[in-house]
């Protein structure tokens, strides 16, 4: 058995649903869960200072192992101290491990046994990532949390396609077990893949949780299928889980889907949606998506959010955001992103909330209410 540098401890489970209210411990600080990560795929959370992560209450960031790689590359942030360092934040950092970039990034890719060859999305060089070499990277980049290199197949793929895929990727898994250098420094999760197959989620779960990761990934959901499927693999992959272990569920971000994960016993959660929109002008509030750029905003004094209390509901009105955004002013970037990553860190507080009262059910459901979700 190892010691592992990433801890979960279950403190208490939802009576009427699969929601579990626990912490994560990492050498970088402890963070409650269930929590939503903000992501920082090139060492950066877009338009935001690290300070200002830490004021909204981001306990973990995500970047990734693939864009690092490429720029500035690994030893560039070896040399700065690692990337706690390089980017001045010295809170939790989750890093995926390139498998999923490869695949929705490349479209240039031979999947062998050995890793995969593809070409750069940058500049079309030729590239090989392997289950090492995205271990090797990793370490030093010296994120707490890494992540097997996985094959996120698509979700309609066909079951003899999926299952061989899905045997692959537990052997890659095992392989980067072996190469990862700095057990005691980082913790290292396996990723669990299966597309739609009751049968292959089982066997991948099996496979990975006879690895003794600390903490699991449910991977290859939110890419594409309705959200019903998602669930419905959720219902049963979960369980599949050991329950002393976090559940990452990968790439899931709208207000909807992070409600209905927790239910069904996800812990983490990391998404571009709330940074990405934001920058197109979309902000989620608590009734619904206000996108600022509409005519309707160019007089209106109130905030974005009249329920929200982050920096920029307290302090500019939608008329101002809407005439930055409009003059492409760059502030106008920075107070959107702020407050969308606000308002989901926000929601996973109320969620661990109604987790300690017992009330998830209800709270769904008056959330849903208010955000439009069962508005025809
Ligand atoms: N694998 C990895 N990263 C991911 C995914 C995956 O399946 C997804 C799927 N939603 C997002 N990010 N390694
Ligand atoms: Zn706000």
């Amino acid at each position: 058995m190892i010691d592992h540098p990433v801890k979960y401890h279950l403190e208490k489970k939802e009576k009427h649903t699969g929601a579990r209210l626990g912490k994560i411990e990492t050498p970088h600080g402890t963070f409650e869960t269930p929590m939503f990560m903000p992501v920082g795929t090139l060492a950066s959370v877009k338009t935001m200072a690290p300070e200002e992560l830490e004021e909204m209450g981001a306990g973990i960031i995500l970047s990734n192992t693939y864009h690092l790689w490429l720029r500035p590359g690994e030893d560039i942030v070896d040399e700065a101290g690692g990337l706690h360092e390089f980017m001045n934040w010295d809170r939790g950092i989750l890093t995926d491990s390139g498998g999923f970039q490869v695949f929705s990034l490349s479209d240039m890719r031979d999947i062998k046994e050995e890793g995969v060859h593809f070409r750069s999305h940058l500049d079309g060089s030729k590239l090989f990532l392997s289950p090492e070499k995205a271990i090797q990277i990793q370490n030093k980049l010296g994120s707490d949390i890494m992540m097997s290199f996985d094959e996120c197949p698509p979700f309609d793929e066909s079951y003899d396609y999926v299952k061989k895929s899905v045997e692959r990727t537990s052997r890659w898994a095992e392989r980067g077990l072996k190469a990862h250098e700095k057990l005691n420094k980082q913790g290292l999760f396996g990723i669990v893949q299966g597309a739609g197959f009751e049968d292959l989620r089982k066997q991948s779960a099996k496979d990975l949780v006879s690895m003794d990761f600390p903490g699991y990934s449910i991977g290859g959901l939110s890419v594409g299928e309705p959200k019903k499927e998602m669930y419905r693999v959720l219902d049963f992959t979960t369980p599949l889980l050991p329950e002393n272990k976090p559940r990452y569920l990968m790439g899931v971000g709208t207000p909807d889907a992070l409600i209905e994960g927790v239910i069904r016993g996800i812990d983490m959660f990391d998404c571009v949606l709330p940074t990405r929109i934001a920058r197109n002008g979309t902000t989620m509030t608590s009734k619904g998506r206000v996108v600022i750029k509409n005519a309707e905003y160019a007089r209106d004094y109130r905030p974005l959010d009249e329920n929200c209390n982050c920096y920029t509901c307290r302090n500019y009105s939608r008329a101002y955001i809407r005439h930055l955004i409009k003059s492409d002013e760059t502030f106008g970037l920075r107070l959107t992103s702020y407050h969308n990553l606000y308002f989901l860190l926000d929601l996973m507080k109320k969620v661990r909330q109604a987790i300690r009262e017992d009330n998830l059910l209800e709270f769904k459901e008056s959330f849903f209410e208010e955000y439009g979700y069962n508005k025809p």
